[in-house]
């Protein structure tokens, strides 16, 4: 496959950029953290999304030294934000479950950390049901976790549920997967059923004292229905779409 074949060159030719989605507290509308969203720059082909490429680095490889731009990248964005603004957003990175099963994972996290000096409580890692399934990722994170890296659960519900790893995991959140709170948005109610395990997740999070942040927030109807039912933090076309560091700035001077 040719896209595949160009992936490390892409890399050494620095040809991947990263898109900034704001995440907001539901109660104040205060921006609260950003998710770094990865791009590659393709010479030809424009602009692509990670649905056009990252499979193809899973299945390489690639994947891991990506996701060591990525977090260097994003480690390095928000501590420019913070030297410039005198305060940051949390930012989040999306792990591939190789990234988070590969044995470099501590070590690529503490290198990000360290080199670009910023605060380890200001880094918050997204990952996977499917990534916390073995036993080895679950040592890793919880060294992260000492170290004060905040660690949360993205689609949650989506994936192979195994709740009974909620108790063991070091995890401080989950993100509500866009498929359960798309018909949020509908006039008279939302889906019963989507109610109903939008309910029994808020529960269970709460419950283990995990904190929810509601993603695909399009509309202030969803937004205030998924605050109602205890949702601390929402992201989505509503807050604001991914964008260039530039527009993040914007919300960071006011
Ligand atoms: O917003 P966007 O279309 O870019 O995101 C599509 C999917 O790609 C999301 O599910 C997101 O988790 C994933 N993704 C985006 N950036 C990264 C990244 O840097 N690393 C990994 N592993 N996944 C990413
Ligand atoms: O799985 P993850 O949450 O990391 O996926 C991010 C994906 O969701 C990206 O493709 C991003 O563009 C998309 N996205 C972000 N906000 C919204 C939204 O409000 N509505 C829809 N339909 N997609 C969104
Ligand atoms: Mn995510
Ligand atoms: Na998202």
């Amino acid at each position: 496959h040719q896209l595949s074949e160009a992936l490390p060159g892409a890399l050494r030719a620095e040809e991947f950029t990263l898109a900034y989605q704001p995440v907001v507290d539901l109660t104040d509308l205060r921006l609260t953290g950003v998710e770094a969203l990865v791009r590659w720059r393709h010479p030809r082909l424009g602009l692509l999304g990670p649905d056009a490429f990252l499979g193809l680095a899973e299945e390489t490889g690639l994947v891991v030294p990506l996701g060591r731009w990525v977090l260097s990248a994003a480690c390095r964005q928000a501590r420019a934000w913070l030297d410039r603004y005198g305060w940051a957003p949390q930012v989040s990175v999306n792990l591939a479950v190789r990234e988070v099963c590969g044995a470099s994972l501590v070590d690529d996290v503490r290198a990000a950390l360290a080199g670009s000096g910023l605060p380890a409580g200001l880094l918050q890692l997204e990952l996977t049901e499917r990534a916390l399934m073995g036993a080895e990722p679950t040592a890793a994170l919880r060294t992260l976790c000492e170290d004060g890296v905040r660690i949360v659960i993205d689609d949650f519900g989506t994936g192979y549920s195994n709740l009974a790893h909620l108790r063991h995991a070091p995890v401080h959140g989950i993100k509500l997967a866009r498929s359960f709170t798309g018909s949020f948005d509908a006039p008279a109610h939302p889906d019963r059923a989507d109610l109903a395990i939008v309910r029994a997740l808020m529960s269970l999070a709460h419950t283990l004292d995990l904190t929810v942040t509601a993603s695909g927030v399009e509309t202030r109807r969803q937004a205030h229905r998924l605050r109602e039912l205890g949702a601390e933090h929402g992201q989505g076309w509503l807050y604001g779409r991914p964008a260039e560091p530039a527009h993040i700035e914007q919300l960071l001077a006011t």
